[in-house]
């Protein structure tokens, strides 16, 4: 299995019964903190005009910025005071239920390790710009801290459903890939839109995706692929209204959703809010299923 996990240099270390390690902070070399930089000095610009207002405000709150690879105890002490939400390190992917009894406890596990220079545009695994620069602002927003945990909750509860695969996809298209309609237009909270160059542009300006109101039932059903942009991009009207439209009995949500097949990533169907119809131009034809 080739992937940055195989070779990161945390692989095997030393873990808790919750998959937690130490971060060690002073074993980054100066190449791994110039990295971070270069990083996020890139992304800091293309996200400006791009990036939703929750997002640009914790950025500075936090004191995110290009000077080395954060220690995540110190930036967890500031964001915990914001919404009591603390960064905790980890090697790799944890298992989906080691991952959602973090989330239920405000705790966001986040890869200790930084992207190699041959992935500097892009990697599958979330490493610490992913996770830091994506996820970390939205988590000092109180309702979208709020919703974080109700995720984790209900993603403890989804497994003893075995709804996981509907509940993973609530979290794709919010967590890491959703848009927010704001006064001056689209916006973006998705965490893998924000780490990543290209897709913090082809999200709000490129014609080919879909751009759809936010529809839980509707999301759910919807499959998606992992390893290109996404098909389409579901909106929310406000955090507010996320956390509204998730707090409800998921046990009758997954049973309407069970009766019904499932969407291709590029469909469009009766009901959708659309908001831009995409011409799927991007997508080759035989990749479009998810
Ligand atoms: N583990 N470290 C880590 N980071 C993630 O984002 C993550 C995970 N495990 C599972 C997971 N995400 C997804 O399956 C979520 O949909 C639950
Ligand atoms: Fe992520």
């Amino acid at each position: 299995m080739d992937t940055a996990f195989a070779k990161n240099r945390y692989h095997g270390a030393p873990r808790a019964a919750d998959f937690t390690i130490d971060q060690a902070w002073e074993t980054y070399s100066a190449d791994e903190h110039d990295r971070w930089d270069r990083l996020f000095r890139r992304q800091r610009e293309v996200t400006k005009g791009r990036a939703c207002a929750a997002a640009l405000k914790a950025m500075g709150t936090l004191e995110l910025s290009p000077s080395g690879i954060p220690h995540m105890g110190r930036l967890s002490d500031r964001l915990e005071m914001l919404t009591g939400w603390r960064l905790v390190p980890v090697a790799e992917l944890v298992a989906d239920e080691i991952f959602f009894e973090h989330l239920a406890n405000r705790r966001f596990p986040a890869g200790a390790f930084i992207r190699p220079e041959a992935e500097f545009d892009y990697l599958q695994e979330p490493d610490i710009f992913h996770d830091i620069f994506g996820h970390v602002p939205l988590l000092a927003n109180r309702v979208f801290a709020d919703f974080m945990e109700a995720y984790g909750k209900g993603g403890q509860r989804a497994m003893r459903l075995g709804q996981l695969h509907n509940l993973a996809r609530l979290y794709w298209y919010t967590v890491e890939f959703g848009l927010i309609q704001e006064a001056d237009g689209l916006r973006i909270y998705g965490a893998g839109i924000l780490s990543s160059p290209q897709e913090t542009v082809f999200a709000l300006d490129d014609a080919s995706p879909n751009r759809i109101g936010f529809d839980l039932k509707r999301l759910m059903r919807t499959k998606y692929i992992i390893d290109n942009f996404q098909q389409t991009y579901f909106v929310i009207d406000s955090f507010e209204a996320l956390l509204e439209a998730c707090y409800q009995d998921f046990g009758n949500v997954y049973a309407e959703v069970k009766g019904q097949p499932d969407l291709d990533a590029g469909d469009v169907v009766a009901g959708d809010r659309v908001i831009t119809r995409g011409n799927l131009a991007w997508f080759p034809p035989e990749g479009r299923k998810g």
